[in-house]
């Protein structure tokens, strides 16, 4: 569909348009009078959001960020799916799924009474997504961007048997300094820390970073907070539809490694991902829909 078509069929005057982007890449501009975002169709890649009252946006991309047909972006709230981390069995499928590295199409967008901007966009199959993922299923993300951002990742099993996926939206939040800031909601829970010997433990009170952190906390549906002191904000992150929570700062060495962190782009961010992953992974019965949902919001300390 062409942009003209696209803005034809789906924009909406003063509120959704869609733009071309770097490398051919096609974006939703949402800009209403409660917050704003950007949708890159490549992997219905939500790159940042920010709500009207707040001064810095509430979702960080790395202002290295590569925007290239068939790659990862940097930041935002990339869509792991259908599986997180590396795949099972085959080594050479690429880690978190290839939901976020191939085109989706947009399906629907509204006007909402409130003020908020809707939008849904569904995963375009190809015989490349059916070699990684021989089964009938439809993916599709609604985002609702208003004072806060909603975002619900729905999967439909069309097929006639179940089918075990794993997902995340693996959200990168932008912040003050990542020496400065606490994550709670994680209290008492159990995770996997991924940084040196992979061992399960148990989180005792706020997490703070002084270091790489990557940890797979499982069994949990709490609600989680970015409390930021040098924002004087707190970014409050609900979900449902999720057992997992992800918490993520590769800093300094990893970052330089990944190469589009930019010198120092990792202090500005965060990431609080809601997931299903390792023993949380959810089989969708034959017929049935799973949706995960989030909600980002931002207040004032
Ligand atoms: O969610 C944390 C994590 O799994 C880290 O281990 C790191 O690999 C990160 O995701 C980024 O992965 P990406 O493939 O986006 O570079």
């Amino acid at each position: 569909m062409t942009l003209a078509d696209l803005n034809s069929r789906f924009g909406i005057a003063d509120q959704l348009t869609f733009i071309d982007g770097p490398n051919g890449l096609v974006f939703a501009e949402i800009d209403n009078a409660l917050g704003s975002a950007y949708i890159c169709l490549q992997g219905a890649h939500i790159t940042t959001f920010r709500p009207k009252d707040q001064v810095e946006p509430v979702i960080w991309v790395s202002k290295f960020a590569k925007f290239a047909p068939g790659k990862s972006i940097r930041g935002g709230a990339p869509v792991c799916w259908p599986w997180f981390g590396a795949h099972a069995t085959e080594s050479s499928f690429p880690g978190h799924g290839f939901a976020r590295t191939v085109m989706w199409e947009v399906t629907h967008s509204a006007a909402l009474p409130g003020g908020e901007t809707e939008i849904t966009l569904a995963l375009l199959e190809t015989e490349q997504t059916h070699a990684q993922w021989p089964h009938k299923t439809r993916l599709e993300l609604n985002v609702i961007v208003g004072k806060s951002l909603k975002a619900s990742l729905n999967t439909s099993n069309l097929g006639d048997t179940p089918v075990q996926i794993g997902e995340a939206l693996h959200t990168y939040f932008q912040i003050g300094d990542i020496e400065e800031v606490q994550v709670t909601g994680l209290e008492n829970t159990v995770y996997l820390d991924k940084v040196g010997e992979v061992a399960r433990k148990t989180q005792s009170g706020a997490i703070t970073f002084n270091g790489e952190v990557d940890r797979v906390y499982v069994d949990t549906t709490a609600t989680c907070t970015i409390v930021d002191a040098r924002l004087n904000r707190r970014i409050v992150i609900a979900k449902t539809g999720s057992r997992s929570t992800v918490v993520w700062t590769p800093w300094t060495e990893k970052a330089d490694k990944m190469g589009d962190f930019g010198p120092d782009g990792w202090r500005q961010m965060v990431c609080v991902e809601s997931a299903n992953a390792l023993e949380n992974g959810v089989t969708v019965a034959a017929g049935e829909t799973h949706r995960m949902t989030v909600e980002y919001s931002a207040e004032a300390m």
